[in-house]
């Protein structure tokens, strides 16, 4: 087999960010760029030799590109086999689930997850391990070293692969095995959920159920699994067909980029009892009831509360765990379960330690993901399916399950306010300024909130000991509520702050105010210790979520 070297020269900037690099396709498409970061992470590869990859994306503008260069590269870095989805497509969950299912060695997800794509917008790669979840920090760490120095990449030349035709070829000697993307993804979610009671439920005339799918990767998903395999009316899913730019749209299932799911959710004339929606890589979810939004804060909690309602759950959870933004709902879950609550940084990769260790079963974050030790990634279908099979058993509404539930466990009002493409060293000045003030702030009062601790919040995984330090500033009040400030880790053009709010309430009485309102106080604080508008100019968050 003849490898062919080429000279390359370091690019600066390739350090992964909260999951995996994102740039902007420009910069991704400058020759070499791609093949730099491949070849790094295949640096730091030992014992892949005559091993499988896994291999797909999410079908985003440049995914059939980078695929064909990620293929020859492979077979120079000595893999025996590529796994690759048909036409390029691999869910995240789906890639996760391969991984596993299949023992490969690791993968390579093409994805800028929720970020919109197409020539001007934004492509991502992130390298998984064998245990089928994202490489932790020292290993990107270690990439991004690579990507500094390093000076040649190695492929084998070849012709581009037929993609859309299942079955083997070779390049070099390596095969390449171009899979149904659905299949395995299928088979593991058929083992943890009663389809028999969700096909029952969605086959009631008095229950529709609409999914968009953003005409992102779930789309041949939601269509194979939700209205083949468990009968769904056809026409339940809704921008079904995976475009490279999306159609034009931000593959974001949140109130703003799902609005249209939203309104037809509230409009009673749809018909429709139950929404939901996925992102770009099929990872993230929402989850809507009629004229109804349930916070991702929320759904974790819900979902946590139900597990006897889910065959593969009912046994017993071991654990659950959140990203240290999110709302402690889960937490009094857990709490009257008896049962640990783990806060990690933010970030899937930080719940990979505890899932391995059988520590946790059902992992979630403020981000809109949700997920449980079936795959080693959040996982949109997955809770989808979960919220399905409990409104298949409860036949309640989505409205008075959560309802419900905050009525046995209080509610913690909870929203995120963002502050888009701030000059990058405007950001830095204000998280400087926040750190300084940290130490004077517990005692201190604000307008009768008491400061209870501030602090920059530092993880050491409890299974292997490894430290992540400045992961969000936070600050605790007496009264439970929290104001929590983080930099986007997802983002491709100057930064992204995020401000999370968050204020327990008992009293059902007061359930109803509204969000916003509820936590104007905290809002004044976090203006009041941050100094955003004088900082940065931004009187208004651009997004509240
Ligand atoms: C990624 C990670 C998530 C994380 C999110 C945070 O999500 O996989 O675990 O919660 O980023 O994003 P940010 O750093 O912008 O707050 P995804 O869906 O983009 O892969």
């Amino acid at each position: 087999m003849k490898i062919t070297t080429v000279g390359t020269t370091p690019f600066s900037g390739q350090k992964p960010g909260t999951s995996g690099l994102r740039k902007k396709v420009r910069v991704f498409t400058q020759p070499g760029y791609l093949e730099n970061f491949v070849q790094s992470i295949f640096d730091q590869l030992e014992g892949q030799q005559g091993k499988t990859l896994v291999l797909g994306g999410d079908g985003r503008y440049f995914n059939d590109v980078a695929i064909q260069i990620i293929l020859r590269m492979a077979a120079a870095a000595g893999f025996g086999r590529v796994l690759v989805g048909r036409q390029g497509i691999l869910s995240t969950p789906a890639a996760s689930a391969v991984i596993r299912k299949q023992r490969a060695f690791g993968g390579i997800i093409l994805s800028a997850s929720h970020n919109p794509g197409g020539p001007d917008d934004d492509f991502g790669i992130k390298y998984n391990l064998g245990n089928g979840g994202p490489a932790n920090e020292t290993f990107t760490d270690a990439v991004f070293k690579r990507t500094q120095e390093i000076s040649a990449y190695h492929l084998v030349e070849a012709a581009d692969i037929d993609l859309g035709r299942l079955g083997e070829t070779r390049i070099g000697e390596m095969i390449v095995c171009v899979i149904d993307p659905v299949a395995d993804y299928l088979e593991l979610l058929e083992s943890l959920f009663d389809f028999a009671a969700i096909k029952k439920l969605l086959a009631r005339p008095d229950f529709r159920m609409r999914f968009d799918a953003m005409h992102a990767v779930n789309g041949p998903y939601g269509h194979a699994i939700l209205e083949q395999r468990l009968g769904a009316p056809l026409g339940t899913v809704v921008n079904g067909t995976p475009l490279p730019d999306f159609g034009g749209g931000h593959p974001d299932p949140n109130p703003v980029y799902a609005a249209e799911l939203v309104s037809a959710l509230a409009d009673p004339t749809s018909g429709l009892s139950f929404g939901a929606a996925s992102d770009g890589d099929g990872d993230r979810n929402m989850i809507v009831g009629r004229n109804f939004i349930v916070s991702p804060s929320d759904s974790l909690a819900v979902i946590a509360a139900n597990y006897k309602l889910i065959p593969a759950y009912a046994k017993g959870l071991a654990g659950v765990a959140r990203s240290m933004p999110t709302s402690c709902a889960v937490d009094r879950v857990a709490a009257e379960l008896g049962i640990p609550c783990y806060e990690t940084p933010t970030g899937w990769k930080y719940f990979g330690t505890l899932l391995d260790a059988g520590m946790a079963t059902l992992c979630g974050e403020e981000s809109a993901g949700t997920g449980s030790n079936h795959v080693r990634e959040k996982d949109g279908l997955w809770a989808i399916l979960y919220w399905l099979n409990i409104l298949a058993v409860r036949n309640e509404s989505v409205e008075q399950i959560v309802r419900e539930h905050w009525r046995h466990f209080g509610r913690n009002v909870y929203s995120r306010h963002d502050y888009e493409g701030i000059a990058s060293d405007l950001a830095a000045t204000l998280f400087a300024e926040l750190r300084q003030k940290l130490p004077t702030l517990p005692g201190t009062t604000f307008d009768g909130l008491r400061v209870k601790a501030a602090d920059d919040f530092c993880y050491i995984d409890p299974v292997d000991g490894s430290r992540s330090e400045q992961q969000g500033v936070r600050i605790l009040l007496d009264d439970g509520s929290r104001v929590v400030f983080r930099l986007s880790g997802t983002g491709t053009e100057g930064a992204t702050l995020r401000v999370y709010l968050e204020r327990y309430v008992a009293d059902p009485a007061r359930h109803e105010v509204p969000l916003q309102q509820a936590l104007a106080p905290l809002v004044a604080i976090a203006e009041q210790v941050a100094r955003i508008a004088a900082i940065t100019g931004r009187n208004v968050p651009d997004v509240m979520s």
